[in-house]
């Protein structure tokens, strides 16, 4: 029988309240909790960059966060340092109740490239493997939520939809970072790709 998921998309300290690049996160950790007993299935993703990471301003003299750059496989964003890999904002957060999630899917960990998706890195062709392991377990249905809306969660709902998984995504139980309209943006794409909005 089709089986289906809860994936929680990069619920860590740097993407709440006090962190490197906050948005509300906060404030949705007893919805996600609630979710996480109702799910037989929960993977998390968790952003981890090492040091110096290529998405990162401070990796190219003369940026600031939140301009782009041109990379070999595309423009990329970039961020405040965040998400570094064994800090205290790459940990997820504390009040986050995934004792019994069965994989943690870590992404953004190669220097030279970034990754919002859970599924592939930003040249969109670099699985991250959640693809073949979701089939393999014949797990079809994905319900899909965290932070941020606009990114990490609208790129992992895309990417999952183009898989052949059917996808919701809960609007309510996610937040976003909305830079120049993007959270507009990416929920009419979501939409217009088929995901289920809820
Ligand atoms: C994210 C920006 C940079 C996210 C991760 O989780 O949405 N956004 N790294
Ligand atoms: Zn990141």
């Amino acid at each position: 029988m089709a089986e289906e998921a809860l994936i929680l998309i990069d619920v860590q300290n740097d993407f709440c309240p006090g962190g490197a690049l906050a948005v509300d996160g906060g404030e949705i950790i007893p919805e996600l909790n609630r979710r996480v007993q109702q799910f037989e299935h929960v993977i998390l993703t968790q952003d981890w960059h090492p040091a110096g990471h290529s998405s990162f301003a401070s990796s190219h003299p003369g940026k600031s966060p939140f301009e782009t750059v041109a990379m070999p496989y595309g423009e990329q964003k970039l961020w405040p340092d965040h998400c570094i890999q064994g800090s205290t904002g790459a940990d997820f957060h504390p009040q986050l109740e995934w004792t019994k999630a069965e994989l943690v899917v870590r992404k953004g960990f190669r220097a030279a490239i970034d990754s919002y998706s859970a599924f592939f890195e930003n040249d969109h062709i670099t699985p991250t493997g959640l693809g073949g392991y979701l089939r393999e377990r014949s797990i079809r249905h994905l319900t899909i939520a965290g932070l941020t809306t606009d990114f990490c969660v609208a790129y992992s709902a895309l990417d999952a939809i183009g898989q052949g998984f059917a996808v919701t995504v809960l609007l309510e139980a996610s937040r976003g970072i909305d830079l120049a309209g993007s959270m507009a943006e990416m929920i009419g794409r979501m939409r217009g790709a088929g995901v289920t909005l809820a």
